[in-house]
C-alpha cells in the first residue's frame, strides 16, 4: 500500500484529520524519497505538494517520487499557503514551538492542529519489502567494516585510526556514509557505551568495543562487537560470556506480538544473574531505519510490542567503571516465526 494510504488509513482509524503537513527532514524522506523539502501537504485526496526553496528545486524535481513539487519563493509565507489548502483540521508530525505557533495562527486556532507523530512512527516501524532490502545492504556493508576492524584492532593502534580504516572500508563497499561516528573505545573508555576516546592507543589486555553502521540509500544499520587485544582474563571472560548469553536468550525471545518488554527482560535477567545487573545501564534495543534510533524500543518500561517486519538491534552490555566494558549488537529482522539476523557473515565474532 502507498505510504500516504497507510497514513490516512491509521488516522480514520484514531478520528483523527486525514489530510497531513509534514516537516520532520526523516518523515518527508520516508513519504517521498527525497531528503531536503521544507514540508510536505497530503491532502484527503488527490496529489501531495511538496514544498521545496530554490537551493534544491531542481533536484526536487528530479528526485522527489509521487508529489507535485513548488518552489517556495523568498518572502513566502509556508504557513499561509498550507493554511489556504487546509479545510478544517489538520494533522501535524512536528515542529518547533515557534512554528507550531505561526501556524496555528495560519489556521485560525490551535485547536485545528491534531499532532499525528505517533501514527508515523508506528508505520515507520513496519518495513516493507524494499526497506528490508535496503537495511540488509547497510548491514552487508556494516559486515565489511567490521571484518576490517576484526583484522586491524591490536596493541599500538590508535583508536582513531581504526576508526578511519573501517570507515574508509564501508565506503568502498558501497556506503553512502556512516550511519553514525563510529565508535572504537578500548579499555577504560569501553566502559562508557557511547565513549570514544580517539586519541587513546590500544594496550595489552584491553576490551575494545567497536560499534559501527552504514547507510544505503538513507537507510542504516547497527552493529558492535567487542574484541579482546591478547588473551581474556578470568574476569574479563565472565563478563564477555554473560553478554553474549544475554544477546542469545534475547534473541530467542524475538517473535511478532511478543512485548518489547520481555525481550528487554531476557537478556537483563542473565546479566543480572551473572552479578551484572547495575552495569547494564541502557535498554536493550531500537528499531533502526531511515534514522538509527526509531521505533520499536525495546527497554524495561517499553509499551511497544513486536510486529513482523520490524527492524530492531539486539544489544546487551556491561560496563564497569575503571575497568571496561563489553556490548554486542546485531541488527534484526522480525519474521513471522522468530527473527532473522542481519548482520551475519563476517560479523560474526
Ligand atoms: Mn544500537
Amino acid at each position: 500500500m502507498n505510504r500516504t494510504t497507510a497514513l490516512k488509513q491509521a488516522a480514520a482509524k484514531q478520528g483523527k484529520p486525514t489530510n497531513f503537513v509534514i516537516f520532520n527532514q526523516t518523515n518527508l524522506t520516508y513519504f517521498t524519497n527525497f531528503a531536503a523539502a521544507t514540508a510536505l501537504y497530503i491532502p484527503e485526496q488527490g496529489d501531495s505538494t511538496l514544498y521545496v526553496s530554490t537551493v534544491n528545486y531542481e533536484q526536487a524535481k528530479a528526485e522527489a517520487k509521487g508529489v507535485n513539487v513548488e518552489l517556495l519563493k523568498r518572502g513566502e509565507n509556508l504557513m499561509e499557503k498550507i493554511a489556504l489548502q487546509a479545510p478544517g483540521k489538520l494533522g501535524v508530525d512536528s515542529l518547533p514551538i515557534e512554528s507550531w505557533r505561526a501556524l496555528a495562527k495560519a489556521m485560525g486556532g490551535e485547536e485545528k492542529l491534531e499532532p499525528i507523530n505517533g501514527l508515523v512512527r508506528e508505520l515507520r516501524s513496519v518495513k516493507d519489502y524494499g526497506e528490508i532490502k535496503f537495511i540488509q545492504e547497510a548491514c552487508r556493508i556494516a559486515g565489511i567494516g567490521m571484518q576490517t576492524a576484526k583484522e586491524i584492532i591490536g596493541v599500538g593502534l590508535k583508536e582513531k585510526d581504526a576508526a578511519a580504516e573501517i570507515e574508509y572500508a564501508m565506503r568502498k563497499a558501497g556506503s553512502d556514509g556512516v550511519a553514525f561516528d563510529t565508535i572504537v573505545a578500548s579499555g577504560p573508555t569501553s566502559a562508557f557505551p557511547h565513549g570514544s576516546n580517539l586519541e587513546r592507543t590500544i594496550c595489552d589486555g584491553d576490551f575494545v568495543v567497536v560499534d559501527l553502521g552504514a547507510t544505503y540509500k538513507f537507510y542504516r544499520s547497527d552493529c558492535t562487537r567487542t574484541f579482546i587485544a591478547s588473551k581474556a582474563t578470568e574476569k574479563q571472560a565472565r563478563i564477555y560470556d554473560a553478554v553474549k548469553l544475554a544477546h542469545q536468550k534475547a534473541f530467542e525471545k524475538i517473535k511478532p506480538k511478543v512485548s518489547a518488554y520481555d525481550v528487554d527482560e531476557a537478556a537483563r535477567r542473565v546479566i543480572e544473574q551473572a552479578g551484572f545487573g547495575e552495569f547494564f545501564v541502557h535498554n536493550l534495543g531500537h528499531g533502526v531505519g531511515l534514522e538509527v534510533h526509531e521505533a520499536p524500543i525495546l527497554s524495561p518500561d517499553s509499551k511497544d510490542v513486536l510486529a513482523t517486519g520490524n527492524v530492531v538491534t539486539n544489544e546487551p552490555g556491561i560496563y564497569v567503571p575503571g575497568f571496561g566494558g563489553v556490548r554486542i549488537e546485531d541488527t534484526l529482522l522480525v519474521t513471522k516465526n522468530g527473527a532473522e539476523n542481519l548482520t551475519i557473515g563476517p560479523c560474526m565474532p
